[in-house]
């Protein structure tokens, strides 16, 4: 018996680790992308000193690991962010993915620590999405009525979870024993089920977008992917590829800087989805093996947060649109900076995401295009519906950069 008591910090710590383990062992071409990121991230450490940290300590680094999550119902999105809200992480920003290229029939947050000093602890976040089950332009009215029969029937999160979670986060911590209990059961909701997968049912969630499948078409929810961050992601790219793994056949969001230059945003690249032993039941109730490609492994170099301004440019004109110093971004505030105590511009990371370069990710990794109708009304979502379901405050990722360019004393 222990009397000790385990925090929110902790508690994100730990379930990062457990769901990288639980990845790696579901995963194996995880663990080789977790062994490249931190070959890359050695030696850029060894080639630029100081400067491979400007971004972040290489214990930060080393740990860091953005998942992703899709879930089918209001009702499971609340779940979720009492879940992560005991891990001290919450909702910043609203991405909606349905009128991105392809269409995605979800909506998105992503759960992050939001204080610098808990960044910097354990920078943990996943990005969770929520499928638009009434939204008309995806799903004709019959489908509609059975999604909601079918995900109002299933439980993802056992009430143990969710009051162990309550209790987590109105504590600030848990005594050891039930955090355990909390960590074990956390994980668990994430694994892969061994549930067989109704075949007719997927299928015809299928034709309309496999992400539409992926949630709707199964009784549970799983770790979509793991992403390492890397300091170097051409480099990590080429020598995924060298070991024979098949990458996309890009890397998403800016271009790379010419060396010197401040990193902006977020780059990220992926490998393709790997065909998964599943268990399907026939409509005669028999039960054959066959194969899902639903879960790939993505890799993630960060760099500087861009204001919205300087946002406002990179959209407009690519890098072209920014200047190339740190000097620079400061001053034209364009770019989010602090101050160390010898006043050198110390850059505030990007600690979100790109809804193009997430559509790019969710799109590379689709079988088939699917199917979506632009003429029939969508259903309205947004970020105050957003707020509204989640019942807690949903944070603006420019309010967080403005605070703490402010807290730092550093404005342009
Ligand atoms: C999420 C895709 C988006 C990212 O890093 O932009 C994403 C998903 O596939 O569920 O993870
Ligand atoms: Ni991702």
């Amino acid at each position: 018996m222990s009397f000790r008591t385990v925090g929110a910090t902790e508690l994100r710590t730990r379930f990062a680790a457990l769901l990288s383990d639980l990845y790696g062992g579901e995963v194996p071409a995880y663990g080789t992308l977790v062994e490249v990121s931190q070959e890359v991230n050695a030696e850029v450490l060894a080639r630029a000193g100081e400067q491979a940290e400007r971004l972040g300590s290489i214990e930060r680094v080393t740990a860091e690991r953005h998942g992703a999550i899709r879930v089918g119902t209001a009702a499971e999105l609340e779940q979720v962010a009492r879940i992560f809200g005991a891990c001290g992480m919450y909702p910043v920003g609203f991405y909606d993915l349905r009128t991105a290229t392809p269409p995605i029939p979800v909506v998105s947050t992503a759960f992050r620590p939001i204080a610098r000093d808990e960044l910097a602890a354990n920078p943990f976040r996943v990005f969770t999405s929520v499928l638009v089950t009434d939204d008309e332009r995806f799903f004709d009215r019959r489908t509609q009525d059975e999604l909601h029969e079918f995900l109002g029937a299933r439980k993802l999160f056992p009430a143990e979870l969710l009051e162990l979670a309550d209790r987590a986060e109105r504590d600030g911590s848990l005594p050891h024993e039930e955090a355990e209990r909390f960590l074990h059961l956390a994980t668990a909701c994430f694994a892969l089920s061994a549930e067989p997968v109704e075949r007719e049912w997927y299928a015809r969630l299928e034709a309309v977008s496999s992400v539409a499948a992926d949630i709707g078409g199964v009784t549970s929810t799983h770790i979509n992917h793991l992403t390492p961050r890397v300091l170097d992601i051409d480099e990590l790219y080429a020598r995924m590829r060298a070991r024979g793994i098949e990458m996309i056949d890009r890397i998403q969001g800016p271009p790379a800087t010419p060396p010197g230059h401040p990193d902006v945003l977020l780059r990220q690249t992926s490998f393709r989805a790997l065909a998964e032993p599943r268990r399907f039941r026939a409509p005669d109730g028999s039960v054959s093996p066959g194969t899902l490609r639903v879960r790939f492994g993505e890799v993630e170099q960060r760099g500087v947060a861009l204001t919205p301004r300087g946002r406002a440019r990179y959209d407009a004109e690519g890098l072209a649109g920014l200047p190339v110093t740190d000097a620079e971004l400061h001053a034209q505030d364009l770019a989010y900076y602090t101050r160390d105590d010898a006043g050198t511009l110390l850059p505030v990371v990007y600690e979100d995401f790109l809804p193009r370069s997430a559509a790019g990710i969710f799109a590379s990794n689709l079988t088939g295009g699917g199917r979506s109708d632009a003429g029939r009304p969508g259903a309205a979502r947004d970020a105050t519906w957003m707020r509204a379901v989640l019942g807690r405050a949903l944070h603006d990722p420019y309010a967080l950069y403005d605070a703490e360019r402010a807290a730092g004393a550093c404005l342009p």
